[in-house]
């Protein structure tokens, strides 16, 4: 599941902010007016703002009192008009027809008017105009330099295996074709794993790809981050759109909606199962009174999640049906984000500035060298298990389908009934007719399973008693008179 909480999932999923910090292009400056670099050319010819410097002509100098305006002041102001303006004003000059034609505007009018019966035409422009890709102007614009435009194309064109490949091998996540509950109870269930095998199974791995969801799904309604489309809507955008930050089709109501029987007190055969080595998962005893918990996820290659931590302090597990997913991972027992996140101090609120594109341009190497860092490609059939508490950012290698699961293992019972207690207003995902969430989850515990529930509230007291890791770390630091620091490096165990 993407999320810490309520106002997280909202921002970084599915209200992904328009205006972003961007680092400047560094590595496809253009010479001269020529467009000699290896990097392929925007489709307008519209190139990185440092090229100005060296260009005989700068076509900013044609667009009257709009050139005493700041790229991103000007982008800012262009957000505000209607469609029919933002047309208006591109016929005025070639500076503003390129940066009118800047397809995040559109794609912000268009989501605000809600569509959802629409025809898909490869952008948004197009497609809230009606006008067929072969129609659409394409105006040589090579003299207009805008990282504002320039640098979300070039995100959009990365070669996202380029990057993830060449993993260090001290930061491989470990491949296992089997785990028993008793070896994930153990050192297991702290550590990111793939399992090889357990999916391969699965009727919905035999049987599903985006064809197979078509004919049997293509009018269902999914959600994908802002907006709700038929599927077939959605595999169109998916198969043909040029989005620096694809949507990401990630429902929570699949299995309903698609009629599909998970749950073993269900007659029919299952469509899938949770692996065995998991074990029981105590949100069950909540009924129909759980938060969110599972989710289809469809996207195109590129499309991802930025970093965050799953909500309510829980572990999940992610199976990829088709396709091939790069996970990034940073553990949970550190003070310190991954380099490039910001949370604040309460760890309610992270903010992840880049996309995912960026992210990997600016930041992955350095990522890559931090002590703690987990990496792994987790294949078609495969599961890859997410510890409660761990940072991440997954990226699609390819068009893929996947199906994620959060849950609560006994053995991390402790943590998020902590997390429910002590920072309610980041408990997320629940119904709003449960009122009090930790003591509607105590209650049901201590009906169905007092001894689990005591024997964790036992841990809570001890923690509190100040028996926990972290101040026996700080005492033992005391008592030696040395200096402590902190880092990622030892982490993976409790
Ligand atoms: O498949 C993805 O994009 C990652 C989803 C996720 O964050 C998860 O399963 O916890
Ligand atoms: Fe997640």
């Amino acid at each position: 599941m993407p999320q810490i909480d309520g106002t997280t999932t909202a921002i970084l999923l599915e209200e992904r902010p328009s205006k972003r910090v961007r680092p400047s292009p560094v590595n496809d400056v253009h010479t001269g007016d020529g467009l000699e670099s290896g990097v392929k050319p925007h489709p307008l010819r519209i190139r990185p703002s440092g090229n100005a410097y060296t260009s005989r002509t700068n076509l900013k100098a044609g667009a009257g009192a709009f050139q005493r305006l700041e790229d991103e002041l000007l982008m800012s102001l262009l957000e505000i008009l209607s469609p029919g303006d933002l047309a208006g004003l591109g016929r005025t000059c070639k500076f503003l027809y390129a940066f009118t034609r800047h397809d995040e505007l559109w794609r912000d009018l268009f989501i605000r008017q809600g569509h959802s019966n629409f025809k898909w035409h490869g952008s948004w422009r197009n497609t809230l105009l009606g006008l067929p890709q072969a129609k659409a102007s394409a105006i040589d614009c090579s003299n207009v330099f805008a990282d504002a435009l320039y640098r979300p194309y070039q995100c959009a064109c990365i070669n996202v295996p380029e990057f993830v490949s060449n993993i260090p091998s001290g930061n491989e996540v470990p491949r296992l074709s089997d785990l028993s509950f008793e070896e994930y109870s153990g050192e297991w269930q702290h550590k990111p794993f793939i399992l090889t095998e357990p999916v391969k199974q699965w009727p919905i791995y035999q049987e599903w790809s985006v064809e197979t969801l078509l004919e049997k799904h293509r009018d269902i309604i999914f959600r994908a981050e802002a907006v709700d489309w038929p599927l077939e809507k959605y595999v169109d955008y998916m198969k043909d759109n040029n989005d620096e930050s694809p949507l990401y089709l990630f429902d929570h109501d699949f299995a309903e909606k698609m009629n599909l029987s998970i749950d073993s007190n269900k007659t029919q055969a299952l469509d899938y199962s949770p692996p065995s080595c998991f074990g029981p998962d105590l949100f069950t005893l909540l009924g129909s009174d759980r938060p969110h918990h599972r989710w289809l996820i469809i996207g195109p290659a590129r499309s991802g999640s930025t970093f965050h931590k799953d909500p309510n302090n829980t572990s999940a597990w992610n199976a990829v049906i088709t396709g091939s997913k790069y996970w990034l991972m940073f553990p949970s027992s550190s003070n310190t984000p991954p380099p490039g996140v910001f949370v604040t101090s309460d760890g309610a609120e992270v903010t992840a500035p880049l996309s995912i594109a960026e992210y990997l341009l600016t930041f992955h190497e350095i990522a890559r060298r931090t002590p703690g860092c987990r990496e792994g490609i987790c294949h078609a059939g495969e599961v890859l298990h997410v510890p409660a508490g761990w940072f991440h950012m997954v990226v699609n290698l390819e068009d893929g389908i996947a199906v994620t699961q959060n849950f609560v293992p006994e053995s991390k019972l402790p943590d998020v009934l902590a997390f429910m207690r002590d920072s309610p207003e980041q408990v997320s995902g629940f119904s709003e007719t449960v009122s009090d969430p930790y003591e509607t989850f105590v209650a049901r515990l201590r009906e169905s399973c007092p001894a689990v529930l005591e024997d964790a509230l036992a841990v809570l007291e001890k923690r509190k008693g100040g028996q926990g890791r972290w101040e026996r770390l700080v005492k033992a630091t005391e008592v030696d008179g040395g200096s402590f620091s902190f880092g990622f490096g030892d982490d993976d165990v409790p």
